[in-house]
């Protein structure tokens, strides 16, 4: 059966489940399985519940789209970017030599690791789409660290179920399952098409996540903690984007 097909039978199935035997029923079996994300209370939660869970089920494993070098958008748009902090141009103005990722939370060696240190381990590279919410996209060549080599560096403990990044600009911080914290193209990236990764796009570090909405690539990230629940985080909803009306799982 073709992946396309698959998809749809389960996805078909899923929400058959979810009229058949009545929503609540659904939820639960979602409960069941730990497919419940943490911004499932509020008015769309249900919607929110069925949309991770099916995507769940379907997708851990599969891989965003890669393009050929020939597709790379130019030049590659940016967004406006925002006001950076004061704290953002003293680091900048070092040359970022002082720019630090620091990892704590449930891991058996809490770590920081200067942009060096991350450069020393082997790169990677993947040319994939962002896409904003807002409609625009692009395609750009992202060069970076997988995450879960960090994340091995550090040892996260066998309870760990999410980890929370966060920008030096303190409105953007966000978290992400295992699955996606584990998948091979979840990147610490630090550089684009074959250069630096421009300021305008995050640089000198930000995550990349080619499986979810742009709005989860957080650009500027200095921190990462690793969890077992989201509850003690903010408002508890997962991240700063249920806290202004947009779904924490935003794949694609
Ligand atoms: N720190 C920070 N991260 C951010 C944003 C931001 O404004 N600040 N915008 C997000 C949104 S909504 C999108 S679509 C992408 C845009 O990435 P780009 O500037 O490379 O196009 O970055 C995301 N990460
Ligand atoms: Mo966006």
């Amino acid at each position: 059966m073709s992946r396309l097909s698959r998809r749809k039978l389960i996805t078909t199935g899923f929400a058959a489940t979810a009229s058949a035997l009545g929503l609540g029923v659904a939820a639960r079996i979602a409960q069941r399985y730990g497919l419940v994300p943490p911004d499932h209370g509020g008015i769309y939660g249900l919607g929110e519940t069925l949309t991770y869970a099916s995507q769940r089920l379907l997708t851990r494993h599969s891989l965003a789209r890669e393009f050929s070098r020939s597709q790379i958008s130019k030049p590659p748009f940016a967004n406006e970017i925002p006001p950076l902090n004061e704290a953002f141009k003293r680091l900048q103005a070092g040359g970022f030599a002082d720019w630090r990722l620091s990892v704590n939370g449930m891991v058996a060696q809490p770590g920081s690791f200067s942009l060096d240190q991350l450069k020393r381990y082997p790169s990677q590279s993947q040319i994939t789409m962002l896409q904003c919410e807002e409609g625009w996209s692009y395609i750009a060549e992202w060069i970076g660290v997988p995450l879960s080599q960090i994340l091995q560096a550090v040892a996260i403990l066998p309870q760990a179920r999410y980890i929370v990044y966060y920008s030096i600009d303190p409105d953007w911080w966000e978290s992400i399952d295992m699955a996606d914290a584990l998948h091979p193209q979840t990147f610490l990236a630090y550089g684009m098409n074959g250069d630096e990764l421009p300021v305008g796009n995050g640089g000198p570090l930000r995550l990349r996540l080619p499986r979810q909405l742009g709005y989860k690539s957080v650009k500027y990230i200095t921190h990462l903690t690793v969890t077992d629940s989201l509850k003690g985080f903010g408002k508890g909803l997962g991240s700063a984007s249920p806290e202004a009306g947009y779904a924490w799982y935003a794949g694609i």
